[in-house]
């Protein structure tokens, strides 16, 4: 078993007897994908993250590889149609981290509301120069409309703390959810041109990449503010840049980016209506650690022979 993330040794005690276990020992940083692509070779079975690629390239030379547990809820980074063709098992870990991420969700669109990014700056670089009537004003979040775009489980966890800060919850999805905390369903070109607020929280597929590009975001409102927890590559950022530059919305911000880490030099990064974060939506000791339970439990299963729980594949 190849874990190509860096764990702490006493998680990997309970699948440690079932499996010779190879682990990338570099906590500060991801592995390279070409180290990844030689450990996925001799792997029966991979531990993955979502920064490292399962292509069908990589699936058609990995000759022994048959389960991939992935410890993310998303799977974007694996090629499922591969994967079913070579009889690859292929799991997940859902549920536990959307009430996570769902507050990480709100976390970002308070922060853009509020311009907290743009003020802790500002203090924090000795340019904050005192109290003034309209100095560093955001905008309210209650009594607003809130358009959620993908209402899974963690879209629904959003509508639910949105409802208790008084807000108006609207969403698109696929399919229509009657019961997700008195939300009204809305075309995406309505939601769109209603929301004050925009939360995406669809999975990245080949359907959702380029969900939002200048046409979507020029029917948003000036004043409506764009907020990305699900991936980078489902909005499109140059087109955001744009819109945020020109003025087509206020603000913009986002925890996932096409590229992970984000280039220092990304053009979005210049700009004070946009606020970033490091891919933090399921960062916490809790969540990580049932993310991880979510994995093992899959393994085990697997190990001894069982059905296997979170599969996907
Ligand atoms: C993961 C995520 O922690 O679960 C997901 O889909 O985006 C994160 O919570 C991260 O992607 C590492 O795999």
């Amino acid at each position: 078993l190849w874990v190509t993330f860096h764990l702490p040794q006493e998680l990997l005690e309970p699948i440690k007897s079932y499996v010779d276990v190879k682990m990338w020992q570099d906590p500060e940083f991801d592995m390279p994908q070409d180290e990844f692509e030689a450990a996925a070779q001799e792997a029966d079975i991979l531990w993955t993250v979502v920064s490292n690629q399962v292509t069908a390239d990589v699936i058609k030379r990995a000759p022994k590889l048959k389960m991939i547990a992935n410890l993310a809820v998303g799977y974007n980074n694996i090629d499922t149609e591969a994967a079913t063709e070579a009889g690859i098992i292929v799991t997940n870990t859902p549920d536990v981290l959307a009430d996570t991420t769902a507050d990480l969700a709100f976390l970002l669109m308070m922060m853009a509301a509020r311009r907290t990014l743009e003020g802790a700056r500002a203090l924090y670089q000795g340019q904050w120069k005192g109290w003034q009537v309209l100095g560093m004003t955001g905008m309210d979040i209650h009594h607003k409309t809130l358009g959620i775009i993908g209402m899974g489980t963690i879209g629904e966890l959003v509508a639910k703390r949105a409802t208790g800060f008084d807000m108006n919850v609207i969403y698109h999805n696929r399919h229509e959810k009657p019961n997700a905390y008195g939300a009204q369903y809305r075309s995406k070109e309505d939601l769109l041109r209603e929301a004050d607020f925009i939360i995406v929280l669809t999975p990245l597929t080949p359907a959702t990449r380029n969900l939002i590009t200048k046409e979507e975001l020029a029917l948003m409102k000036k004043s409506a503010m764009l907020i990305n927890v699900a991936r980078g590559g489902i909005v499109n950022e140059d087109d955001l840049y744009e819109a945020l530059i020109k003025g087509d919305i206020l603000a913009a911000a986002s925890d996932v980016f096409v590229e992970e880490p984000v280039p220092t030099k990304h053009p979005l990064l210049t700009l004070a209506n946009f606020t970033a974060l490091p891919h933090l939506g399921s960062a916490t000791v809790e969540t990580r650690l049932g993310m991880v339970s979510r994995n093992v439990e899959s393994l085990l299963a697997y190990f001894n022979k069982h059905s296997i729980p979170f599969r996907v594949v």
